[in-house]
């Protein structure tokens, strides 16, 4: 007796309450997840029952490679799942958050997610220096970071193509960096999606910008495109999440007198002696002191 048809595809956007599922020949089905259960992200390998011509449910979600998100008080939003690299946009005006900056690389090296930043909006010539000054302190952690005006798109394109090959990306930054320009750049059909979407919501609506995976255009790889964010809790990471969240704690916490150093004022501390030193900056410190603290006075368990 025959099974009742499944398939398995990959999510690539997210609509709130349903996705567009890819399936391998690359058609896509409007999907509904089974039941309650929620969940599901774009990038998430799913098995779907296909309803129809161009519908269908979500029955089960993969076992996923890794899963990016952030968390407030009350609520959890997932970016995606399943992807390479985390491209971080920052720009110098407006001026980029340190704090929301150093919390996307918590999230992605506690997801054992490589990141790279990106500098947009270098043209700015009045301001751009001082950014630059400001991304150093990473620079020295080895994060790689890479300079571009998203105004010009051939070359982003030359700048940006090289390291989205054969990776899914994700692009992520506050709203006003150039998150949508760059992604303009990239992918031409982009724009024509978005448009789509906010006439699918309705004109005068609250434009609910979605997430949602391209394929590039000209070479294999996927980048992801993701709403603009203010803020970036990290409520759900323990602290061994947030160490690993600081590679460069790494090596210091092996000094650490106390097994159970909380790295904060114990005697004996590896990481406040490298502080002391000059290795480990205050500014990256006190970041891991805030994200620690936050931790701590939800009260859990
Ligand atoms: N001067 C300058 N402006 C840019 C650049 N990239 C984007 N912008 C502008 O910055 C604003 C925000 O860009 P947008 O792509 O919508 O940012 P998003 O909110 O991150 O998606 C827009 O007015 C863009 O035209 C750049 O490289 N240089
Ligand atoms: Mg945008
Ligand atoms: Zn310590």
């Amino acid at each position: 007796m025959a099974n009742a048809t499944v398939l398995q595809g990959r999510i690539i956007a997210a609509h709130g309450r349903h996705y567009t599922v890819e399936l391998p020949d690359g058609s896509l089905r409007k999907c509904f997840p089974r039941g309650k259960k929620a969940g599901a992200t774009v990038g998430d390998n799913v098995v779907i029952s296909p309803q129809g011509a161009d519908e269908g449910s979500i029955d089960r979600i993969l076992e996923r490679r890794n899963l990016l998100y952030r968390s407030d008080d009350m609520r959890t939003k997932q970016f995606a799942a399943n992807v390479d690299q985390l491209l971080i946009v920052v720009a110098p005006e407006p001026a980029f958050s340190d704090d929301l900056t150093g919390r996307a690389l918590v999230a992605a090296w506690s997801a054992g997610i490589d990141p790279v930043v990106a500098l947009n909006k270098i043209d700015l010539e009045n301001s751009v220096q001082e950014a630059r000054q400001r991304l150093a302190i990473l620079s020295q952690l080895g994060i790689r970071v890479v300079e571009l005006s998203a105004l010009a798109p051939e070359q982003t394109r030359a700048t940006l193509l090289p390291l989205l090959k054969d990776r899914c990306t994700l692009l992520l930054g506050q709203s006003g960096m150039g998150k949508s320009t760059i992604l303009n750049a990239l992918v031409p059909d982009a724009r024509a999606h978005t448009q789509e979407h906010s006439q699918a919501l309705g004109a005068g609506k609250h434009t609910t910008t979605s997430t949602r995976l391209y394929h590039l255009p000209d070479q294999t790889g996927d980048i992801i495109d993701s709403p603009g964010f203010q803020a970036f809790g990290l409520y759900h990471l323990n602290s061994t999440d947030i160490e690993r969240g600081f590679p460069e704690f790494k090596e210091p916490i092996q000094h650490c007198r106390f097994y159970n150093c909380t790295h904060r004022h114990e005697p004996g501390c590896g990481v406040l002696a490298a502080i002391g030193q000059g290795s480990i900056s205050t500014e990256r410190h006190e970041l891991y002191k805030r994200i620690l603290a936050e931790n701590e006075t939800q009260g859990r368990y």
